[in-house]
């Protein structure tokens, strides 16, 4: 069952096609609950997801408490609010500040914090962004659209199984009053990745 995208390529990956031949397999032996798999996929595909991480992140900016146990201990910090388990066994906080910015790829493969974001975008396990952040990260950015000055560090960590990154992003100016139910609504994932800011509201759809 290959669907064919709007440019005309079939969408299963190699590797996709792998996956299903292994789970056919091992339905058919019994070896695997058709059932129970398909829960976990759709789990990860519609009930965790990147929302989660707004909350924590929206947290952070509103509970300095909170925001330090985050970076000290992010496992611990992220069970609080209920976020843990498969593909977040070590999940480190990286804090963006004026002065580092923090960005994130798995060069191997495609490690990422699922408690907190669900499943990972296609755009960061591509090839071309897992070998290019490490070597040019600050043209990677400038494709996301974002520009980062001179002055501030740019800083690339590689996940792996075993510890998988997170970024906090810094909290836009101009965003003092809002509360932390408002604040969530203005994070986006990719400000979790390092590849994207976080704006005030009236930043976003600023037509001038
Ligand atoms: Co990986």
């Amino acid at each position: 069952m290959s669907e064919k995208t709007h440019d005309g390529h079939t969408e299963l990956t190699d590797n996709e096609l792998r996956v299903r031949a292994l789970e056919s397999l091992l339905t058919e032996r019994g070896l695997v609950d058709a059932d129970a798999l398909n829960e976990l996929i759709d789990t990860y595909e519609t009930k965790i997801g990147p929302r989660n991480g707004f909350k924590v992140v929206a947290r952070a900016w509103t509970d300095p408490e909170f925001k330090k146990r985050l970076l000290e201990d992010g496992n611990a910090a992220l069970a609080e609010m209920g976020y843990e388990g498969r593909q977040g066994e070590t999940m480190v906080v990286l804090e963006n500040t004026p002065k580092i910015h923090n960005m994130v790829v798995c060069t191997l493969c495609s490690c990422y914090p699922w408690p907190v974001l669900g499943l990972p975008p296609a755009w960061y396990k591509s090839f071309p962004y897992r070998s290019r952040a490490v070597i040019d990260p600050r043209g990677v950015l400038k494709e996301f659209g974002v520009e980062i000055g001179d002055d501030v560090d740019i800083r690339v960590w590689d996940s792996t199984s075993e510890t998988r990154f997170i970024v906090l992003p810094e909290r836009p100016a101009g965003t003092e009053d809002m509360t932390e139910e408002e604040l969530v609504e203005i994070v986006n994932r990719n400000s979790l990745i390092g590849t994207a800011l976080v704006e005030a509201p009236s930043a976003i759809g600023d037509q001038s």
